[in-house]
């Protein structure tokens, strides 16, 4: 029997995480973003089963092994419907048998936290961060260092600053400013204070 294209897969996969599209609107600014745990980067991607959660495989190769794992749990509708709420997705999208990808939902199944695997080590190099559906940050190892240096914060599905550790000490020293998809400022740290001490771009007029 053919295999479907795995391109169509991998597509179908990577946009199955909702509606998030249509909740841009509902996404509030005011609440306090989430944070992912520092930790995430140097763990591995796979977390075993907790507590009440229920395990369903998928074999999307039929290469008899498993390439998606959901966790769902058991709980009620407003009406008293009993469902399986989805908690967790994980991937294996290059079927090499390791997850790539693990997504994280809230209670009402909208996603809330994507973990990515890179370079295929089985660790977590990138963490998207999600309120309410809608993504709100990237966080990402660049170079592999075993913990985040970038980040990429958004608002209504646009950049608006990106800031890096490019010394990897633990500290902020380079920020980047956008407005309207265009980097408006750049800042730099150049002693070390965590404020900025150089703007490589000048800050623009504020009406433009
Ligand atoms: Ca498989
Ligand atoms: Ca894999
Ligand atoms: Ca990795
Ligand atoms: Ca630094």
């Amino acid at each position: 029997m053919p295999l479907p294209p795995r391109s169509l897969v991998l597509a179908a996969l990577l946009t199955s995480s909702g509606c998030s599209l249509f909740n841009k609107q509902a996404a509030q600014k005011d609440a306090a973003p989430i944070q992912a745990e520092d930790e995430t980067f140097s763990a591995g991607i796979r977390q075993t089963k907790k507590g009440d959660e229920k395990l369903t495989e998928f074999d999307l190769n039929r290469d008899q092994q498993p390439d998606v794992f959901v966790y769902t749990v058991a709980a009620k509708t407003e009406d008293g419907r009993d469902f399986d709420r989805l908690v967790r997705k994980e991937m294996d999208l290059n079927w090499d048998g390791k997850v790539d990808v693990a997504r994280q939902y809230d209670e009402e199944e909208r996603i809330q936290f994507e973990r990515l695997d890179l370079d295929f080590d089985g660790r977590v190099d990138q963490t998207n961060v999600y309120e309410k559906g809608t993504l709100i940050r990237k966080e990402r190892d660049v170079g592999y260092t075993g913990r985040a240096n970038t980040w990429v914060y958004f608002e209504k599905g646009k950049i608006t600053r990106k800031e890096r550790d490019t010394n990897n000490d633990g500290k902020v020293d380079y920020w980047e400013y956008w407005e309207n998809d265009q980097v408006d400022r750049v800042g730099e740290d150049t002693n070390g204070d965590g404020t900025v001490d150089r703007w490589l771009r000048p800050p623009q007029p504020a009406n433009g």
